[in-house]
């Protein structure tokens, strides 16, 4: 527009065959030599008043050139300041965040804090992780903004769950992962009432896909899990009742065909270390009441030792929860022999379960049990996993500790 004023009045010039650029006959009439002259004028008023406008456009173009400039300036000086901000965020998320809001970048609000973490341009996952699992007021306030901000209607669990772990990378800590699959239950049963009777059925749930997509997924995992096991482990979840099959199939097959994408700042795949059903393999187990040794598969996952009677088998016969459980070495005459026992308690019985010869769940009847590996190497690499499973524990206690409730809704 500038460039179509200024070109239009600098072009600009009288119409040449106009008579006022001819010389003044001399045979003129007063009259006609006064109409000359007022012509005169009047020609002159309109080049005065052209140059005038030419001016105003002038002054008005340098005004907006010059504002336009600051304009420019201020927002390069503010893209910058931001991306200072989000580097200084992915160092350290909490001195990010102070310095954006510091420089008016960002308003201290929770629901706008959530927004820039939402958004996570620049972001790193893992920081945004740590931001979010934080136990302070405002972290709290802003992880359930940042979890309003996903929406969930009409997802099935696993579709849900794909958006969330994609949206940062799940901390390590185990009150970090409880606080943050607790407020994406909660959403997530906001959004899809009716699907589950609680939260906690949500969460419980949620995890177990999380360990299905590890035992599925993960080239270490020799026996995958079938979705009759799937099930089998999620029974009673539903305040004390099933969930529906064809749900949990669902589930499955959506996992089994496509796994979840998690973010991996560096390289490490939290899902499969924190999740990771960390052995399996043949043992020797010795009976609790009858001391017989039977040979059996056992598989360490979510915190649980299960055995098996064949690789194959869709249920364990027996099932021994390692929370509260220490383990040691011993001599026996079989080779290469631990124990699992209670500390500080030689005659409780562990909590366990076990099924009997006619296919009857019932209550273990160990005070301890002794297993034989096949090698000394073997049986150092069970008591490590079976000891770093243990360590575990404050994580598993929480699950449980849901699972527990979930499971006795029912009876009260
Ligand atoms: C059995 O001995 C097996 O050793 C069982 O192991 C064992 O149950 C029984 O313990 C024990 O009596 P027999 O087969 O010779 O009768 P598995 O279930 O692996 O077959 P656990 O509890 O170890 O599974 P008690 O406590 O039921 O006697």
């Amino acid at each position: 527009r500038r460039n179509r004023g200024s070109s239009y009045f600098d072009h600009y010039h009288p119409n040449p065959s106009f008579p006022l650029s001819c010389t003044v006959p001399d045979d003129l009439t007063p009259e006609e030599q006064q109409e000359l002259e007022n012509i005169r004028r009047r020609k002159q008023e309109l080049l005065e008043d052209i140059q005038r406008l030419k001016d105003e456009i002038a002054e008005v173009t340098s005004e907006i050139e010059n504002l336009g400039s600051t304009e420019e300036r201020k927002n390069m000086q503010r893209n910058k300041q931001v991306a200072m901000g989000r580097k200084k965020f992915n160092m350290d998320p909490k001195k990010g965040i102070q310095f954006l809001i510091e420089n008016d970048l960002l308003k201290n609000t929770s629901d706008d804090i959530a927004q820039f973490l939402y958004k996570g341009e620049g972001l790193n996952k893992t920081a945004i992780g740590d931001y979010l699992g934080e136990r302070d007021d405002l972290n709290i306030q802003v992880l359930h903004a940042f979890v309003e901000l996903h929406e969930f209607t009409d997802l099935n669990l696993v579709q849900a769950l794909r958006q969330f772990l994609w949206s940062f990378r799940l901390p390590g800590e185990a009150q970090k992962i409880d606080r943050m699959m607790e407020a994406f239950a909660q959403r997530y049963c906001q959004c899809n009432s009716g699907v589950f009777q609680s939260t906690d059925t949500c969460y419980i749930l949620s995890f177990a896909i999380i360990m299905l997509n590890t035992s599925l997924h993960n080239p270490n995992v020799k026996d995958k899990p079938t979705v009759e096991r799937f099930i089998s482990m999620n029974r009673g979840i539903n305040d004390g009742g099933d969930l529906p099959e064809d749900l949990l199939r669902n589930l499955y097959e959506s996992i089994k065909n496509e796994p979840f994408k998690i973010p991996e700042d560096d390289g490490n795949d939290l899902t499969h270390t924190f999740f990771n059903p960390d052995r399996e393999g043949w043992l020797l187990k010795l009976g609790g009441r009858v001391k017989t040794w039977k040979r059996r598969w056992f598989i360490l996952t979510d915190n649980c030792l299960y055995y098996f009677e064949y690789t194959t088998d869709k249920e364990p016969r027996g099932i021994i929860p390692l929370e509260n459980l220490s383990i040691k070495e011993v001599e026996d005459k079989k080779p290469n022999c631990f124990e699992l026992f209670i500390p500080d308690n030689k005659d409780q019985v562990i909590k366990a379960c076990k099924t009997e010869a006619d296919g009857r769940v019932v209550e273990g009847n160990h005070t301890f049990y002794r297993i034989s590996a096949p090698t000394a190497e073997e049986k150092d690499e069970w008591m490590n996993s079976i000891k770093a499973a243990i360590s575990r524990d404050p994580f598993y206690e929480m699950l449980a500790a849901r699972k527990k409730k979930v499971s006795s809704m029912k009876r009260h």
